[in-house]
């Protein structure tokens, strides 16, 4: 929008004050403030040891550990919406340290990603310079900012000595396993003695001093929290990489180029945060996180109840998942994933006599029905495949499989709406009950047969029916069986939570199944194809047996390559496979290297993928609280010191963590994974790295669309009678992100060379509360720049430049003044405290306001304590002002004020005190007071006191706030 800037017009008018807080007042001030606070390491917070400037005073106070998610250094720098979080944690942190707390308060950088490697493909700049020269500019726009950061313990995950922990830890979980027993990771050594010893089997019956190293390597892969897998993927060799889910369309092929997609297996790298899946889960509920994103996280791991239940056929079996075990009757088909791998072993050469054409699909053999309809389905996402799309599709295979329970032969199918990943990948299909199976027995001609009793008046005659029943308050009815097995069950008549455990018992009993918990959680796809990321400290020798580095070769450092781009293939070639950039050092990936195993020196091949860019974010809260350590991921002390299990915090962990909700799941859920890791083998003390989380909202701007619909410079667009115009032609208006792309971007740099980065912090807190989205208003912001001008002017001459206030003694400044200051200390620090940083401003306004209108200079001691309301809010001029009181220490170390209690109740009300109806007293108290307190408060008056004369109290009648009534006895 364009107008005139008051501030930077205020100073130049003929008339005007030369000591006003202008914008150029402002920039001089916060320069000067930030150079200071620099130089004095005035945010630096002591370690209870080491080489942090340990200080004894300042280590034993209580402490605080407030933390954001840290940024990205994008090319794009920020926009006023980036620093929200951080504007808020940097007031909160100020508030703790003048409230006696020891406060760990910094930010780094999550420094690998794509973006600076697809910058390199382009145009050939090292990645990590382009980086960092984006955490450059990204710095000098958060120290105008004024946050209270230590920036002793900044860092980037791309340093070498912070990545070398980075791939420490995955030494650590690759040399470790899930003990389900004890429900903790331990060593692999101590598996390794267990199969030695004879204490566990092998699988097959081969002692483990029979098997062969790269034997022995299979197995132990088998239980290692990191391990090396062939895992599905989507490979594009047109474009040379492998894609997510959502870059791949509709009909297989990559949304960028239009090339072939294939689902093909790779060798990768995982994590196996399944083992932890009931911990992530158990866990969550000590947590002080916001409720959407605990259940975000619950659904992500998706517990469910049921069983597993085996189907014969042919001598074998198909064994499903089911949360209804109890509608067991009623399955009358069943449904494998079309890439089941029993799939091929159960389809015979031809249809079945009297196969309904319409399960054939019209192929003449149920192989060619099965090629084609897995063809179809692989060129689908699974969130397609979920899709609650009504037409059902789908093939039989041609065979038939056996029900347990009443040995019915059932019809075996393939369809896509059953996923691989999930459960066993294959299903009992109850059409009565889930809906998902009622439309595709529609579509098929299923015998749909009713097992619950329906409770909504539609019958039993499932051939009326328009949709599944389902309802865990109904009986079971049509479900009674002399059991396949020999023995009968009948569940008849129970309802459904009965009938699920006479079901299992009975499942369990015959063998036919059990029950079982499943999870939705997949292991972690730890590897990517890239050059910009962690390498894995790993070598493979001549067998292909992978070896851990020894921690003394870490950091294993990227090597140079000289060309960031994927290598591309012909389009069609399906049986190619990625090359990794690395891959392309061969001096690199070549080495001999003793690893100090007993083999002495051997040649290897280094692993060429990197890790993903979540490994960083992983631990990184731990790094702050010791950041220099060579020797030590942290150590011990300084660990439990900031992040320990405490009285409210049974896991321990961070005391703030502030960011975005879209980290609801990924980051979040890997980096309580990593936690719990090294909480079990004895790393950390904490089991949670992130004790309360809050989620900040957006900060979303207009965008104005021309009438072709493409987004024009918002800084451009002029309103007129509520219309919006941009060159003269009308726009359109809508709220929307705030980016580049939409032309809408407000940097903090703009704000705060219009008005200060004090004003920008004010206007920012000030917009709503934190965890609700607002929009951007540039024209508001210069609300918040007057107040600071009025807050000036309260305590300095705008002529002289000299002290306005006055000395008076508290007991001679007026009651409207003090109850005004005490009300908003006390207001203002419930706020602070609760993270209510609107409501705060608005008491700090309404004082400021009050003084204004007082007229006459402030009270000294109401315009300190007034400064000290602003200092974590607005800290620059805060500490100016503190200076100019007088003051010689940092205005960030100074205690928050506290209220008088007697000044904090509203005006008071007169309540009349009788004694047998007679009036004997009046007190004036709270409008708020309790019945309790103001009887309390009668009966010790003097005068009631007196008027009793020591007799006894019958009874006592209050009417708060204004009468009490006493009955003698
Ligand atoms: C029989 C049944 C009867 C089912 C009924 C539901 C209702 P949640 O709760 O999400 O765990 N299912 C199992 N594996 C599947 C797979 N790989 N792909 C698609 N669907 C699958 O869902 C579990 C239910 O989803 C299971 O219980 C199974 O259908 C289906 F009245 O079995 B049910």
């Amino acid at each position: 929008m364009s107008e005139t800037n008051p501030a930077a017009t205020a100073p130049v008018s003929a008339d005007a004050a030369p000591h006003r807080y202008t914008a150029a007042m402002a920039a001089e001030i916060e320069a000067r403030w930030q150079d200071f606070w620099d130089a004095e390491g005035t945010y630096a917070a002591p370690n209870p040891k080491g080489d942090l400037a340990g200080d004894p005073e300042l280590v034993a106070k209580p402490k605080k550990f407030i933390m954001d998610m840290f940024p990205y250094p994008s090319g794009a720098g920020l926009h006023v919406g980036h620093p929200l979080g951080y504007i808020a944690t940097d007031v909160f942190a100020r508030f703790q340290r003048m409230t006696g707390h020891n406060v760990l308060h910094t930010l780094g950088f999550d420094a690998f990603g794509l973006p600076a490697e697809q910058y390199a493909v382009q145009t050939g700049t090292h990645p990590r310079v382009s980086t960092e020269a984006n955490m450059e500019n990204m710095k000098s726009q958060l120290r105008r900012l004024g946050l209270g950061h230590d920036k002793r313990r900044s860092f980037a995950t791309i340093d070498p000595e912070y990545y070398k922990w980075t791939q420490w830890i995955f030494l650590q979980i690759f040399n470790s396993w899930y003990d389900d027993e004890a429900k903790k990771a331990r060593p692999i050594t101590e598996l390794v003695a267990q199969f030695e010893s004879g204490a566990r089997g092998v699988r097959g019956d081969r002692s483990w001093n029979e098997l062969t190293e790269a034997e022995r390597a299979d197995v132990l892969g088998e239980y290692r929290l990191a391990y090396a897998s062939d895992a599905p993927v989507n490979w594009c060799p047109g474009l040379g990489t492998v894609l997510a889910n959502e870059e791949v369309t509709a009909d297989g092929r990559s949304e960028r180029g239009n090339f072939p997609v294939f689902k093909s297996k790779l060798r990768q790298w995982n994590m196996r945060i399944t083992a932890y899946a009931d911990r992530l889960l158990d866990d969550l509920d000590q947590l002080d996180w916001p409720e959407a994103i605990k259940l975000q996280q619950r659904n992500w791991i998706g517990r469910s109840e049921g069983a597993r239940v085996d189907f014969p056929i042919d001598g074998e079996r198909i064994t499903v998942f089911t949360t209804r075990p109890d509608t067991l009757f009623g399955a009358t088909y069943m449904v494998l994933a079309p890439e089941h791998p029993l799939v091929e072993k159960f389809t015979p050469d031809a249809w079945p006599e009297g196969t309904h054409d319409a399960w054939t699909g019209g192929h003449a053999t149920p192989a060619e029905a099965v090629a084609a309809y897995r063809a179809q389905a692989a060129s689908k996402s699974d969130v397609e495949r979920q899709a609650e799309a009504k037409d059902k599709t789908g093939v039989f295979i041609g065979a038939y499989a056996t029900n347990p329970v009443n040995g019915e032969q059932v019809p075996v199918f393939i369809a896509d709406y059953v996923l691989m990943g999930y459960g066993t990948g294959a299903i009992m299909a109850v059409p009565a009950g889930d809906q998902r199976d009622f439309e595709f027995a529609r579509a098929f001609e299923l015998p749909i047969r009713c097992i619950v009793e329906p409770t909504d008046g539609r019958g039993t005659d499932t051939s009326t029916w328009e949709d599944a029943f389902a309802s865990y308050d109904a009986k079971i009815i049509n479900s009674s069986s002399a059991g396949s097995s020999g023995e009968g069950v009948t569940l008849d008549g129970l309802p459904v939570v009965e009938a699920k455990e006479r079901i299992t018992e009975w499942l369990e009993r015959t063998g036919a199944g059990a029950g079982t918990v499943n999870f939705r959680l997949r292991d972690w796809l730890f590897s990517r194809q890239r050059y910009w990321g962690e390498p894995f400290p790993i070598v493979y020798d001549e067998d292909g047996t992978a070896h851990p580095l020894p921690a003394s070769m870490l950091p294993l450092e990227l090597p140079e390559v000289e060309d960031y781009s994927p290598r591309t293939f012909d389009p069609d070639d399906a049986d190619t496979e990625p090359e990794t950039p690395l891959s392309r050092n061969e001096d690199w990936v070549n080495v001999t290297l003793d690893l100090g195993d007993g083999r002495g020196p051997r040649k290897y091949r280094r692993e060429t993928n990197t890790m993903p860019n979540w490994a960083g974010s992983c631990w990184y809260e731990l790094r702050y609280l010791d950041p220099h350590n060579g020797e030590q991921l942290v150590d011990p002390e300084i660990e439990q010191y900031w992040m320990g299990p405490r009285e409210g915090l049974p896991h321990g962990g961070v005391d703030l963590y502030v960011g975005g909700a879209e980290h609801a799941v990924l980051h979040l859920l890997y980096a309580r994974f990593w936690s719990k890791v090294l909480f079990d083998l004895g790393h950390v003390s904490s089991a949670e790295p992130f004790h309360k989380l809050f989620n900040q909202g957006m900060i979303q701007a207009y965008v104005y669309r021309d009438a072709r619909g493409i987004a024009v410079p918002a800084a451009e667009v002029e309103e007129r009678d509520g219309a919006y115009y941009y060159q003269g032609e009308k726009v359109s208006r809508l709220l929307g992100k705030m980016g580049k792309s939409l032309k809408n971007a407000v940097t903090p740099d703009e704000i705060c060379a219009e008005y200060g980065a004090d004003t920008l912090r004010l206007y920012e807190m000030a917009m709503g509360p934190l965890d609700v989205s607002r929009p951007w208003d540039t024209r508001a912001v210069v609300g918040q720049f007057r107040l600071l001008q009025r807050l000036w002017r309260n305590v300095v001459d705008e002529n002289t430049g000299e002290l306005s206030v006055v000395d008076v003694a508290e007991g001679d400044i007026d009651a409207g003044t003090l109850r005004a200051l005490h009300k908003a200390v006390d207001g203002v620090r419930q706020d602070l405290e609760g993270m209510r940083f609107n409501t705060a401003i608005a008491k700090v306004t309404e004082l400021n306001n009050h003084l204004t209108k007082a007229g006459g200079p402030v009270p000294r001691s109401v315009a300190e304590r007034l400064v000290l309301l602003v200092a974590p809010l607005a800290p620059h001029v805060a500490e100016e002002l503190w200076r100019k009181l007088g003051h010689e220490s940092s205005v960030v170390h100074e205690d928050f004020p506290v209220a008088d209690p007697a000044y904090v109740v509203d005006e008071t009300v007169t309540c009349v005190v009788q004694i047998k109806g007679k009036v004997k007293a009046r007190l004036e108290v709270a409008p708020s007071i309790s019945d309790d307190d103001l009887e309390k408060a009668a009966l010790a008056d003097e005068k009631v006191v007196a008027a009793l004369g020591g007799a006894g109290i019958r009874k006592v009648i209050v009417r708060a706030p204004k009468l009490v009534n006493i009955v003698p006895a």
